[in-house]
Formats: structure tokens, C-alpha cells, sequence
């Protein structure tokens, strides 16, 4: 488990244990269900929370009364944490959204209103194999990787975040080793973990239409906004126009204002392939970012931030989050290119 002084870290049982409860305290709003499970046979999960307020043009309106199968569809947005098994802060922070949803919603305006007029799905915990090893001796054991095994090596584990279907492997930005710590594993999806993600992403496309636009992967740390591609260092590439990435960078910069972290395109820190941002943005059109979270350096606790400071790093990103949430609907308009 988390050592004594870290004990206000989840682990994986009591992580679940909370979202159960916040479910059941709040069942209008949020619901749970298993999307598949992890190597080791660990429930891989998604917390579903809308409101049930009627938004505009959606069911119950005048619009959706004439013409009821063109009543707009809320638009969703995904978030997702903890690939990495060490970067824990993750999961809090998963954790942290759910209550704030939950406990803000019909009290705090902005929370209501994101929570009425888009779908929220918090999938907090991608790699429970890796998290639960890394903290199984009750000393810290700086994993990163899942807990597969590779063939023909004793070297277990595969990089999530190199073992997504977009240019899988292409660019140097991951390692072909068992023994790398950016392992990309056999193929793309060969994690299943990443499958089970993958897949749940593709359930989202109904009727020809990908229904979540945007989303934020969770990490730590170095308090970064990274938006795609990581794969090349050109700001605009094949499946990046320039108002594409203009509204990433526009909405990006704006979120990094509100929590003090550093925005910039992903490869800006290094290249990378096969990265869960690439995927859902170069296969699915989904504004993805992924959240450096705290601290800045190594120096400042790196992967192990005390768990005094959750409170305070969680609720850092809310502003953010909900900038996100606000912004879902059409990320063009914020490079007033609304369309
Ligand atoms: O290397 C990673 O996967 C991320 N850093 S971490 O220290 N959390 O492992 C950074 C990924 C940056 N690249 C993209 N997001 N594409
Ligand atoms: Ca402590
Ligand atoms: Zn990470």
C-alpha cells in the first residue's frame, strides 16, 4: 500500500470505494460502468455524469418536438488518468472532478451548467496493474509501465502512452525493448488496457459522428498544457490544419493561464509516438490535451508529491477543466472561427 505518510493517496480498492459512493450519493448525475479490464483482470471503469436539464435543441424542446431525430446531441468530453502506474496524483485528480461535479452541481453556476449541457465521462484509472505494483512493497518502486509480460524476455510491461494506433512507433518518439521504459509493445492496442480505452472511445461515435470533442489525459509531472502532434516537431502536419492547431494553442494557452502551468505543443518536450492525445486527435478528431500535472521538477517531489499537497494540485486544474468543458461545443470560436 502507500506508505503511512501517504496515506491520503487511493489505491486502487479505495479508489473504487469513492466512486461507488460518490455514484450512489449522487445517481441523477453520475453512473458507473465497466468498459473492460486490465491484464491482471482489474475492472477498467468510466463514470458517466450529465444532468437531465434540457439544453437547447435537445429533447423536450420546440425544435426537438417537430423534428425529434435532429435534436442536438450534448457534446462530450473525455478524461483520462493514471497511465502512468507511479504518476498517482492522477488519480486524485479524477477523483477530485467526480466530487466537484457531484457536490458543485446546482450551487456553483459554471459547474451546473457544464454538467446540463455536455456528457462527462472521467475514466480515472487506465492502469490499476502498474499503480497497485508500484505500491505493493510499501516503499515506492518508480514504476511506469502495465504489468504484461513480453514474449521472450523477462522484462515485464508495455508504455501505455506509446501503444496507441497513430503512427504507432513511426518517429523515434518510443523503443522497440522489452526492457524500455517507452516500451510500445507488440502492435498498437496490444496492451489491453489501451485496447479497452480505445474501444470505449469508439462506442462515442454514433451515427457516423465521434460525440466527444474534446479531452484531457492526466499525468505528472513538470506543470505542462500539451496539445498534439507529438510525433513531429512542425506545428502543422497531415491532419493538422493551421485553425486546427490555432484553436488548440488558443484554448490551451488559456487553460495554462488559469493553473500556472507551461503551454506548448507536445513535442516541444520530446518526441513521442503512439501517445494517447495523437490517436484521439489524429484518429477520432477529438481535442485532446494532456495535463503535466505538479510539481515543476524532480527537485519538488517529482512522481511523489506528499499527499498534503492533493487538495491544493487537484483543485488547481478546476478552472481549467471547466474552460475545457466550455469551450467542447465548438473549439473554433475561440479563434472566432465559429462554424
Ligand atoms: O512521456 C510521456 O508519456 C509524457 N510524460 S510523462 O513524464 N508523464 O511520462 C509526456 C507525453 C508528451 N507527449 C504527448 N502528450 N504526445
Ligand atoms: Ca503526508
Ligand atoms: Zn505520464
Amino acid at each position: 500500500d502507500f506508505p503511512p505518510a501517504d496515506a491520503k493517496y487511493h489505491n486502487y480498492k479505495e479508489a473504487m470505494a469513492e466512486i461507488d459512493a460518490d455514484v450512489a450519493a449522487y445517481p441523477s448525475l453520475m453512473s458507473k460502468q465497466v468498459i473492460g479490464k486490465s491484464y491482471e483482470g482489474r475492472d477498467i471503469i468510466a463514470v458517466k455524469i450529465t444532468g437531465s436539464a434540457k439544453t437547447a435543441g435537445g429533447a423536450g424542446t420546440a425544435d426537438a418536438a417537430k423534428a425529434p431525430a435532429k435534436a442536438a446531441a450534448k457534446p462530450e468530453v473525455l478524461f483520462t488518468a493514471h497511465q502512468h502506474a507511479r504518476e498517482h496524483l492522477t488519480v486524485e485528480m479524477a477523483l477530485y472532478l467526480l466530487k466537484e461535479f457531484g457536490s458543485q452541481y446546482g450551487k456553483d453556476d459554471r459547474v451546473t451548467k457544464m454538467v446540463d449541457s455536455r456528457v462527462i465521462w472521467v475514466v480515472p484509472d487506465l492502469n490499476p496493474d502498474g499503480g497497485e505494483y508500484d505500491i505493493a512493497s510499501g516503499s515506492y518502486r518508480s514504476w511506469r509501465k502495465n504489468r504484461q509480460p513480453n514474449n521472450g524476455s523477462s522484462s515485464r510491461g508495455t508504455d501505455l502512452n506509446r501503444n496507441w494506433d497513430y503512427k504507432w512507433g513511426c518517429c523515434g518518439g518510443s523503443s522497440g525493448s522489452t526492457g524500455s521504459e517507452t516500451y510500445r509493445g507488440s502492435g498498437p492496442e496490444s496492451a489491453p488496457e489501451v485496447k479497452v480505452v480505445a474501444d470505449f472511445v469508439r462506442t462515442r461515435v454514433v451515427g457516423g459522428k465521434q460525440q466527444i470533442k474534446a479531452a484531457i489525459d492526466f499525468h505528472t509531472y513538470s506543470e505542462l498544457v500539451l496539445w498534439p502532434f507529438g510525433w513531429t516537431y512542425d506545428d502543422t502536419a497531415a491532419g493538422m490544419t493551421q485553425d486546427e492547431r490555432d484553436a488548440f494553442a488558443k484554448v490551451g494557452t488559456s487553460m495554462a493561464r488559469s493553473n500556472g502551468y507551461t503551454p506548448e505543443q507536445s513535442s516541444d518536450l520530446y518526441i513521442t509516438d503512439g501517445t494517447i492525445d495523437d490517436w484521439l486527435w489524429g484518429n477520432q478528431k477529438i481535442f485532446a490535451y494532456t495535463f503535466e500535472m505538479y510539481p515543476s521538477s524532480a527537485g519538488a517531489g517529482g512522481f511523489y508529491p506528499p499527499d498534503e499537497v492533493i487538495d491544493r494540485e487537484t483543485a488547481r486544474n478546476r478552472d481549467a477543466v471547466l474552460q475545457l468543458l466550455e469551450n467542447a461545443d465548438c473549439m473554433y470560436r475561440s479563434i472566432g472561427k465559429e462554424q
